[in-house]
Order: structure tokens, then C-alpha cells, then sequence
């Protein structure tokens, strides 16, 4: 029988235990030789632990770790407006009692760019930051490599095989990397509405083949230290000096500002009427620079981007560019095409264009189509062109807009310089 007094208390209690969610909070990192939680593995013991200043006897080497925010957050579009998101910050260095106050509003568009080696031992923890615009949702966020051959199905972000993780709660990843190549990452939890809403983002996967001794002989190419390959490819034929990240995506502002509205999303009509570059819209495609300040909505420090990779492509004549495309458009298939720079086609969904008995699958273009979700892995051989300024754009020309504004959106410029 429940008295009214065994009310009152359980009333009590729940008030208390309200008022102390944040003491609930749950953020663990979990990276081998890394002594501070900070997600960066320490070769040295940092100040403040026993045997400060000695040498780390838990640090590898072949270990890669990152920590990621899952939340919402706001970004800009090329015309200026502000859109509400979901996504992901990068909260690598940032110390476990700090992370969920770090990760609040920060997510980028589009999410932080990993980079691990072929053989890595990697762990990614994500941290579910919550949704301070929208304190009516309590949506779980999760991690998927669209893919990625390396995952066990525990750790492969599918709400229905996999786990995912609660508001103020972390779960640590892990992965063996043996594949190289270029791979997108992404929420899995109500995928439609999260991806469409910006957690999405790269995996770069670099080879072993980059850290081979200076002068082998890869079967005529002479490796020296420092050179840098998109493969394994034995022959020198992926390497390249200068890498860029061109990742499609888009916004529909629509389903946007329903979200923020805490209207009923409009699913079906879903249409992105922002057409972008590493999220960001031509002009803004070819700023070197972070995007900022971020949107004042967000909060965040001036010096704070979210919107921090840049989309110009600059190299000097002669040199080869490494262009890691993906389409992560959730409602278009995106053509792209570079004029006056011949174009390569060296990889494709995270695997050399290379035929089991050697034949190369290599080939030479002018445009790239994508689906969403493919990658295409596109060296540029600057040669034998002119020094100048060179466009990277959509060929559906209703894309080369920021929504109602002409003149932008999936654009960007190669210069090549003398
Ligand atoms: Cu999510």
C-alpha cells in the first residue's frame, strides 16, 4: 500500500534526482594511453599524475582515438540565412568533465573530418550532448560507416543490431582499420531525419604504403619520405601532393526551420534548397579559411567555427591534387565536373579501380556522378594545364544556388598557380 508520506518522498526524490541530471552524466573516454581523458593518447605522463614527466608504459603507437559530440547546434548558409542542425563536435582534447559543455550548440556542418592509418587500432567515443533547442526530443544519436568493412555489428550504429547512445551518456567504438580509402560516417538513429538535419561527416583512411622507407622501389616509382598515396597501389600511380575534401551535401530549408519549429516534419516533401561544399555555399566554398564568426545563437566564441573546412583547391602547376569526393546529399544525386584539368578516377567506394589479376579500372573523365552515399577517389594532374582558375561545380545548374539567391551553392574554384 503507497501512503501519502511514501509519495511525498518519492515526489522528493524524483525532484532531487531531476535537479542532479548532470551529476548522471556519463562521460567516458576510453583510448589505451591516453591518461587524462582527453582522447589524445600521451607518450609522457601528464603534471598532475603519479610518475608525471616519465615515459607512458600504456602508449602505442598503432592506436587512434577521437571523441566526438552528437547534438544540435546552427550554421550559415551561403545567402546568409541560419539554419537549426544536428550534428557532430569535435571534442578530441577537450577533458571528460568539460565535454558536454563543449558539445553544447558546437556541431559542425559537416561533421569533424577523421583521419586514421591503415592498421590502426581505432576507438572513437561519442558523446550525446543533448539538444538544448529542442528539450522535447530525447532522440538517442549513434556512429555508422557507411561501408566500412571493419565493424562488428555491436558497434555499427544500427539502432536495430547495434546500441546507441542516450542524452548525457558515451559509448566508446572500436574498430581495427584495414582498409584504406575514403569512407563517410553518419547517425543511424531515424537516419533520414538526422542526416538530413547534418550529422554526417569522412573517415580518410590513409595507406601503409605512405610510411614505406625511403628510396623502395614500387616497380619503377621511387617512394621517398614524406610522399603521400590514396592506395596501396605498388606503383606510385594514386600519389599526390595536395588532398581536398569535396563532400556534397545539402539543406532543405523547409524541414529545417519545421524542426526548430516543433512542427511536423514534412518527410515526403523533403528538398534541399541549399546546395553545398563541405557545408558551406559558393562563395564561401572558396574561403582558405574557417567560417566565421559562428551564428550568436550558438553561443559560441567568435574565434569558434562551424563551419571550418574550406573547399578551395590550390595547388602549384605540376603538382597532383587529391580530391576525396562523397555524396552526402540525402534527396539528390549529384553530378561534378572539372573543365580544362584532366581528371582521374583511382578509386571508388574505398577500393583501388584495379581488377583482381592487375588490370587497372583507372579512368579518365570530365564528370563524376554520385548517389548518396558513394565516394569517389579523383587525382588531378596539373601538369600539362595553364596556370589560372580553374571550377569545380554541379552540372544540374539549379544547384549553383544558395536557395533563392544565383550564383552559388555547389561550386568551387582550382587555382594553379605557377
Ligand atoms: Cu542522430
Amino acid at each position: 500500500m503507497t501512503t501519502r508520506r511514501s509519495k511525498r518522498t518519492a515526489a522528493a526524490a524524483l525532484l532531487f534526482l531531476a535537479a542532479a541530471v548532470p551529476s548522471w552524466a556519463a562521460v567516458l573516454v576510453q583510448c589505451p594511453g591516453d591518461v587524462d581523458g582527453d582522447a589524445i593518447p600521451d607518450p609522457i605522463i601528464p603534471a598532475g599524475y603519479p610518475n608525471a614527466g616519465q615515459p607512458n608504459p600504456e602508449y602505442r603507437q598503432d592506436v587512434g582515438c577521437k571523441h566526438l559530440g552528437a547534438g544540435d547546434g546552427f550554421v550559415h548558409m551561403g545567402d546568409g540565412t541560419l539554419q537549426y542542425m544536428f550534428g557532430f563536435s569535435d571534442l578530441t582534447g577537450i577533458p571528460e568533465a568539460e565535454a558536454l559543455a563543449a558539445g553544447r550548440l558546437a556541431s559542425e556542418w559537416t561533421g569533424p573530418t577523421i583521419v586514421q592509418e591503415e592498421g590502426t587500432e581505432y576507438y572513437l567515443t561519442l558523446t550525446n550532448v543533448g539538444m538544448p533547442m529542442r528539450p522535447d526530443l530525447f532522440d538517442p544519436h549513434s556512429v555508422h560507416y557507411h561501408g566500412f568493412p571493419q565493424t562488428a555489428n555491436v558497434f555499427d550504429g544500427l539502432p536495430e543490431s547495434g546500441m546507441t547512445i542516450n542524452m548525457g551518456a558515451s559509448l566508446t567504438y572500436y574498430y581495427q582499420i584495414v582498409d584504406p580509402g575514403t569512407y563517410l560516417y553518419h547517425c543511424h538513429v531515424e537516419a533520414t531525419e538526422h542526416m538530413q538535419m547534418g550529422m554526417i561527416g569522412n573517415l580518410y583512411v590513409t595507406p601503409r604504403q605512405n610510411r614505406l622507407p625511403s628510396g623502395t622501389n614500387l616497380n619503377g616509382f621511387i617512394h621517398k619520405t614524406g610522399f603521400k598515396y590514396a592506395y596501396n597501389d605498388g606503383d606510385g600511380s594514386t600519389f599526390y601532393d595536395v588532398e581536398v575534401p569535396i563532400q556534397l551535401v545539402g539543406f532543405d530549408q523547409n524541414f529545417h526551420d519545421q524542426h526548430i519549429a516543433v512542427q511536423p516534419l514534412p518527410f515526403a516533401d523533403m528538398r534541399d534548397t541549399f546546395f553545398m561544399i563541405n557545408g558551406r555555399g559558393y562563395p564561401d566554398t572558396v574561403n582558405p579559411g574557417p567560417l566565421l564568426p559562428p551564428p550568436p545563437e550558438t553561443g559560441l566564441p567568435a574565434d569558434h567555427s562551424v563551419q571550418p573546412v574550406s573547399a578551395a583547391i590550390t595547388a602549384t602547376r605540376g603538382q597532383r591534387i587529391l580530391l576525396r569526393m562523397s555524396n552526402v546529399a540525402v534527396t539528390t544525386v549529384n553530378t561534378v565536373s572539372v573543365l580544362g584539368i584532366p581528371m582521374r578516377v583511382v578509386g571508388k567506394d574505398a577500393k583501388l579501380l584495379r581488377a583482381a589479376d592487375g588490370t587497372d579500372l583507372s579512368y579518365e573523365t570530365t564528370s563524376v556522378t554520385m548517389g548518396g552515399g558513394e565516394t569517389f577517389d579523383v587525382i588531378l594532374d596539373t601538369a600539362q594545364v595553364a596556370a589560372g582558375t580553374y571550377f569545380l561545380y554541379a552540372t544540374n545548374y539549379q544547384y549553383l544556388s544558395n536557395n533563392k539567391d544565383d550564383y552559388g551553392g555547389m561550386m568551387t574554384e582550382i587555382v594553379v598557380n605557377n
